[in-house]
Formats: structure tokens, sequence, C-alpha cells
């Protein structure tokens, strides 16, 4: 603890917030002339209006905002009222991808690596409550060997130069995700850390409480959805017992709220902040995965924070709507593919007692997908110090602790994804995931570790399972492998998983299977492409997941069609959504939804 505190801004008795959302003035600067001439200093010329949360590069019809390469500056005017003075007041960005820097006038105020996760920096030396104040934020996308996800940048003859990636959705960039000023008082709670279990009916819930500054004691209350408090306690540390807890169960996201209130000496409120808990126990045993002790099945998707116009940035309205549509079909999971999403996400699916895998953003450690690096024929080794390297490794380190420290106490959260499709063939793979690895364990003990297997690695050739606690497979027989044969692709599936099942005596997830489906083009006969070919390849494989035990779950790839970097491959983006983009259901929609709606 206190190694990464990234409580969420709320409102309260003792806190208030301000979302700093709406139209920033927006400038590009592929030169990187900003930080040379200080643009924070003065109000940013030449400037456009910017919607945060957004991603830029879609707002306009202008290839030069799209494909930009390098620091994007963003700036607002932002008032505060007077009665802020003598309270703590802390400027926090829920995401900046993939970097930025921020400054409160003058005064740069926070640095931040990685695009997925919070940053924030105490401003109240710098803000002056009731004034005029800027805040500005240059946010830079370049992907190189030590980011996460890795890229490389190419420069063309005429200078111009172009992000090249190794994974398969678009390079989005700025603020995606809400920007924050919020008070905090001066002692104040910093981070609170819940962990839940069960003996009998009793809902046991332990809780640490970590606070800075002059308090003198830690009072908690646990309230019940209705209300009323079940459980009281005093301490920073210590647990509370709730005698007929409600556990909080997939399709029932039952929430508990844990009051924690800072005392002085004299018994006067200094801080209050609530917690929702979710009552659950996770478990790997043999090759179930239990949740409450009882065998969980997954069914649903990876997906994207993807859509038309607004790119990654957060949205309440198509938020609601992807969980409305997971509801229909009769999704009970998702994982979140393949970087950490919008806490409101979270928030959401703790609420509605959806299952969410949390993946950080590695992704695309693997030079030697689809033919090397950049179908170029050419084999390179993903390990060396010239690639993904001990620094890039430093960084997945970060991003793991982050991403822990950030989702730690959502009930919805039951799995970590360290890592999407890296290569896990070579030998030293193992080098690299074994810290990791072994991090994200030490850091949560309540949680199953697993990483995400490329299609290339067989259950013997791959270095690194032995590691992880679950077995999560992406697989595409009938489509990568075999495109159109669909027998085939039946006997060749469930050989594999047969073997895998007999290699390792761990639970499977098949975390990707499917086809690319250009909605509206239709076949009588098997047609890779067609609304009927992903629908019969779904069948498929769905026939061969009920013939083995071992698997514990089915996560299409994709819930919705998305958006990808240009390609042979790929017809205005992946095509492999249940939905399209727009979020219209596909022929395998339907079948989907008898199939995941029938009782189980
Ligand atoms: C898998 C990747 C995923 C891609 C998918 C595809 O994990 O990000 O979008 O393939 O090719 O290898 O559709």
């Amino acid at each position: 603890t206190g190694e990464l505190t990234m409580l969420r801004p709320q409102d309260g008795p003792t806190r208030e917030r301000r979302s700093l959302g709406g139209l920033w003035k927006f400038r590009l600067d592929a030169e990187g002339a900003g930080r040379a001439e200080g643009w924070w200093r003065s109000p940013l010329a030449a400037a456009v209006d910017m919607p945060v949360p957004a991603s830029y590069n879609d707002i306009f019809p202008d290839a030069a905002v799209r494909d930009h390469v390098g620091d994007a500056w963003y700036q607002t005017s932002v008032r505060v009222p007077a009665r802020w003075a003598g309270e703590r007041v802390v400027l926090r960005c829920d995401a900046a991808t993939h970097r930025a820097t921020a400054w409160v006038n003058d005064t740069k105020v926070a640095a931040h690596e990685g695009g997925y996760t919070p940053f924030e920096a105490d401003v109240t030396e710098h803000l002056r409550p009731g004034a005029d104040n800027r805040v500005t934020i240059v946010v830079n996308n370049e992907l190189t060997w030590e980011s996460i996800p890795p890229g490389r940048i190419e420069e063309r003859p005429d200078g111009r130069r172009v992000q090249r990636y190794f994974h398969d959705f678009f390079n989005y960039a700025g603020l995606h995700r809400p920007v924050w000023l919020y008070t905090t008082p001066t002692a104040h709670i910093s981070d609170i850390t819940v962990t839940t279990a069960f003996e009998d009916t009793t809902g046991v819930v332990g809780y640490q409480v970590d606070s800075t500054g002059e308090a003198d004691s830690v009072r908690i209350a646990l309230f019940d959805a209705s209300g009323a408090e079940v459980a009281a306690a005093t301490g920073a540390a210590g647990t509370l017992r709730v005698p007929d807890v409600h556990p909080w169960a997939p399709g029932d996201g039952y929430l508990y709220a844990l009051e924690a209130t800072l005392l002085n000496t004299a018994g006067d409120v200094i801080d209050s902040y609530r917690q929702p808990v979710g009552v659950r126990t996770v478990e790997v045993r043999g090759n179930q995965f239990l949740i409450n002790g009882t065998p969980f099945y997954f069914k649903g998707f990876g997906k994207h924070e993807d859509a038309a116009i607004r790119g990654k940035g957060h949205d309440d309205v198509l938020m609601v709507h992807d969980f409305a549509l997971l509801d229909w079909i009769g999704a009970n999971s998702f994982r979140t593919s393949h970087y950490p999403y919008a806490e409101e996400v979270l928030d959401y699916a703790d609420r509605h007692g959806v299952v969410v895998i949390d993946e950080t953003a590695a992704v695309g450690l693997n030079l030697n997908i689809g033919g090397g690096i950049f179908n170029s024929g050419e084999r390179v080794s993903t390990f060396s110090p010239d690639t993904i390297s001990e620094d890039t490794q430093r960084t997945h380190l970060q991003a793991i602790r982050e991403l822990v420290a950030r989702d730690k106490n959502h009930p919805s959260v039951v799995l970590w994804s360290i890592a999407n499709e890296p290569d896990h063939v070579q030998p030293e793979a193992r080098d690299y995931f074994t810290p990791l690895a072994a991090e994200a364990r030490r850091l949560d003990p309540t949680r199953p570790v697993a990483y995400v297997n490329a299609l290339l690695a067989r259950p013997d050739q791959c270095q690194v399972t032995d590691l992880f606690d679950v077995v999560l497979l992406n697989r595409y027989y009938g489509w990568y492998v075999g495109p159109g044969d669909l027998e085939t692709a039946e006997t060749a599936l469930e050989a594999e998983l047969r073997q895998w099942a007999e290699q390792h005596d761990k639970p499977i997830v098949i975390t990707e299977y499917g086809a690319d489906t250009y909605p509206g083009l239709r076949s009588t006969v098997p047609t890779p492409w067609t609304e009927e070919y992903q629908a019969d390849l779904l069948d498929v494989y769905h026939r061969v997941f009920d013939r083995i035990d071992a698997v514990v779950g089915e996560q299409i790839w994709h819930f919705a069609d998305f958006a990808t970097a240009p390609g042979v491959f790929r017809v205005d983006g992946n095509k492999k959504g249940i939905f399209t983009r727009e979020r219209r259901p596909k022929t395998a929609a339907f079948n989907l939804r008898s199939r995941w709606r029938k009782a189980d």
C-alpha cells in the first residue's frame, strides 16, 4: 500500500469535484515546438476547439489530424469557487493517450507515461481559487520499443514520420476520459483497499484505509443497498462481518457502501469517502473457475473502446447502450481488450453484475505474427536490447501496478490479463514474464493472473503457461487457419483443446474466435466474409467447447466492428463484430442470443 494511490474523485461532505469536460483549445505540434517555446505560459495560439473527452483523430476531416505523430496541446481556462481556498486541490486526468505533461498556470505539475490509467497532481500551491487559471496538457501519441503498447516510427523520404505498431486497432490519442479538479481536506483519505470472503452465510470484509496528514482516528461503517448500516468498526485496518450477506454475483450486482471517516481528537469529521463493495470470492480449482464457490462459465466478448467520430473517448451514451446489448444477447462477461477501460465502465459492470477480465495495454509484443514484422517475411527476435527489452519490461511492470492500484476494489474484475498475444514461444519469454506474473500476484493475492495465448503456440511450445492460473486462448481455425473449411476447423480445434486440457490442469477460456463479416453479404455455401459464415463458424466452435470440460468460457472476437490501421486484411477496420460499429446486429447475433439466453 501507499505505492500508488488512485482513489477516484468523488463529491461528499468534505470533497468537491469539478469536471473540466467540454471544449478545450487544441493545437497539433508535430515539430515539438511547444515544449521549447513554453506554450503553457500563454493562451494557446492558432488553436481550434476540441471536445474533451474524445480522441482528436476523427473530429476533423483532415488526414493530418488523423495520422498525426507527436505532441498535441490542450488548454482550458478555469475558475473554481473562492471557497476552495484552504482546501487541498488536485488535478486529475483519467486518461491521456499515450503520455502527457500537465501545467497549471506556469507550473509543471505532472508527467505520466501510459495511455489508459489515471494520474494526478496536488495543485494547491498553483491554482488560484476564484481567479482565472490556465490548465495546459500536452499529449504525445508516439509508440516506441519502450512504450506499452510498443511501436516504431518510420521516417519517409519526404521527412514525414509514420507511426507503425504491432496491434490491430487504430492508434487513437488525446484526452480520452474526464479531466477533474477536485478538493480534499489537507489531512485526507488517500487509498482504500477492500477484500471479501465468506464464512457460511456471513460476509467478511477486510479493509485498509490509508491517510495522509493529522488525524486521530478512522471510523468505518458499512451500509447495504437500502442505506441501512449493517456493520461498523474503528481503526485504519480491520474486518467487518455481515450476517446473512447479500453476495455480489454474476447477474446480481449487489453493492454495499463502505464509508470511511477520518476524525480529529475532538471527534470532528476531517474527511469522508464512500467505497462501493461487492462481497464475492474468486478461485481457480483444478480446471474450474469459481465465483462464490460456484463454477462460472464466461459468455461474452472481447471489446474495444471504439466508436465513430469520438474514437476512444469515453461516452456514457455508448457505454449504457453497449451494456444493454450485452444483456440483450445474454452475455455475462467481457475482456477489456487490449487496455484498461474507463473506470465508469467498471463501475457499471459492478452495479450490473457483469464479469470482467481486466487487461493491461501490453498488446503487440510479438514481432512474428502475420508473417514477420509488417508482413515483410523478415523473422525478428521479439526480445532483444533493440526491440522488446528490459526497458519495455519496466514500462510493462508499471502498467500492471497502475492497473491493480486502480481496479483492485471492483468486484466485477475476476481475472488480470497482463498481456495479449505476446511472443511466448521464444525462450526469452520466460525471463520476460516471470517477474511480471510474480508482481501481479504480490500486488493482488486475491485474483488469478493470466495472459492471452496466440494461435501460433501449442501447449508443448508455450514457454510461460505454467506461470499463470488460467489458460486464455485466441484461436482462428476456419479464418486465418484454413479459411472456408469449417470441417477441418472443427477437428483441429478439438484436437488442440484436448491437448491443452491434458497437459495443464487449468481452466481454459477462449478469449478470441470469430470471422470478419461484411454486413449484408450473404451466401448459401460456406463463404468467408458472409453473415452465414460467421454464424456457422461460431456454431462449430460452440459444439467443440461443449464437448470439453476444461473449457469454462467463450468470448467472441469481437463485440462490434472497430477501427484499425489501414491494411489489405481490413475493410475500413476490423469487421469481426457481432454488431456493426453502429451497433446493428449481424445474423450471428440472433444465434448467440438463443445459445446464451437459454437456461443453463
Ligand atoms: C488477434 C488479436 C486482436 C485482433 C484479432 C484479429 O488479439 O487484437 O484484432 O487477432 O485479427 O490476434 O481480428
